[in-house]
């Protein structure tokens, strides 16, 4: 899209919507869950002889750049980033098939490894476990502007022990001070664990970032493909476009209220035209929190909304139509129930 499309676009309308309540939202809606692109052909494997494929887990403490990572090594935005700790909240899945049909990467962006204080806490850091538990190579991202912390040493544990291939990934060198000795700290960690390490900055060395992917594809096992050929992710749309709607919002809340936020899209239709219109939920925990959410006559909401469009209309090359409500769900990270509706299962 070059910059006149995107004039274009962000005039669209927008449309904001408020509610108070968990149970007058239109949750009985049945999602259209479209995938992104394709979900794993199971059963239906390309068993292409000699190709050569795998899941990669991309691990870390919060924070640390790993959704940067991923949407940088895969030139497409797949995971929400924020300057908050906590943003990615699920396992989600980035697929990169070179051009010879020769490799396949299925990466897994994880959420942060942290000390858990609430059910949702403890269902991120499951969510690291489980992607843990089957790979076939892991990347560890480690912030080189400062020394390992305790969160760093939980992640060394949990990767000493899983006999894959470990690259050991030292970030943001663009805004370390000591690097390289940063970067000793976190490579004694591992203590004997075999590792290749690379030190670059996921948001500015996209040549870097290209030659970490050939490194990576060079430790894949050999292994029929798990996605057809084209797959970007495995999100459903929804969860796709609820996930850019989330991190507008995060960017602009402040305090406790980021990690209080929840989004689910609850319904998308492409109009004939080629609009695509979508019906989000923003979930909140406290109507305290719906009134800073909502703002001074709707200001913040609006604001929220119309930078969710407009990247919305970026990556999806089209226009796009956003319908936000705000609605109020009572503890929902200690609910497993709510999690459950969220999307956190
Ligand atoms: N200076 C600098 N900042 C970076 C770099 N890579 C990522 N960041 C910033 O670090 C912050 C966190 O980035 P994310 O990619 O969301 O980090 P994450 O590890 O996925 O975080 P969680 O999902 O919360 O675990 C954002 O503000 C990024 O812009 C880098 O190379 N240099
Ligand atoms: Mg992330």
């Amino acid at each position: 899209m070059n910059e006149t499309d995107f004039d274009q676009t962000v005039n669209a309308d927008l449309n904001v919507t408020t509610s108070n309540s968990r149970f007058d939202s239109p949750e009985t809606l049945e999602l259209e869950s479209t995938e992104l692109e394709n979900l794993p052909a199971d059963g239906t494997m390309q068993a292409s002889e000699g190709t050569h494929s795998g899941f990669v887990a991309i691990v870390g403490k919060p924070n640390v750049g790993k959704s940067t990572l991923l949407n940088n090594l895969l030139g497409v935005k797949i995971s929400p980033i924020t300057s908050k700790p906590q943003t990615t909240r699920r396992g989600v899945r980035g697929i990169f098939t070179t051009l010879e049909r020769t490799h396949q990467i299925v990466f897994i962006d994880t959420p942060g490894l942290h000390k858990a204080k609430d059910a949702l806490g403890k269902y991120m850091n499951q969510e690291v476990s489980s992607a843990l538990s089957d790979v076939d190579a892991l990347v560890w991202v480690v912030d080189l502007r400062h020394p390992p912390t305790d969160e760093d040493g939980m992640v060394a544990r949990q990767i000493k022990s899983v006999p894959k291939p470990l690259i050991l990934v030292g970030n943001k060198t663009d805004a370390a001070k000591y690097p390289d000795e940063a970067m000793r700290y976190y490579a004694d960690l591992l203590g004997e664990r075999e590792f290749q390490q690379w030190m670059l900055s996921a948001q500015n060395d996209t040549f870097k970032v290209q030659e970490l992917k050939a490194a990576i594809l060079a430790v894949l096992p050999e292994n029929p493909f798990f996605f057809p050929e084209g797959s970007a992710s495995d999100q459903t749309r929804e969860f796709w476009a609820g996930e850019i709607v989330r991190e507008e919002a995060m960017k602009r809340l402040e305090e406790e209220i980021p990690y209080a936020i929840a989004t689910r899209v609850n319904h998308w239709h492409e109009r004939e035209d080629g609009l695509q219109k979508i019906f989000c939920d923003l979930v909140v925990e406290k109507v305290g929190h719906r009134a800073i959410v909502i703002g001074k006559g709707g200001s913040k909401l609006k604001e929220i909304g119309q930078a969710a469009r407009k990247q919305l209309e970026v990556l999806l090359n089209t226009k796009v139509y956003l319908e936000l409500k705000v609605i109020t769900m009572p503890r929902w990270r200690e609910d497993q129930e709510a999690l459950r509706e969220l999307g956190y299962e």
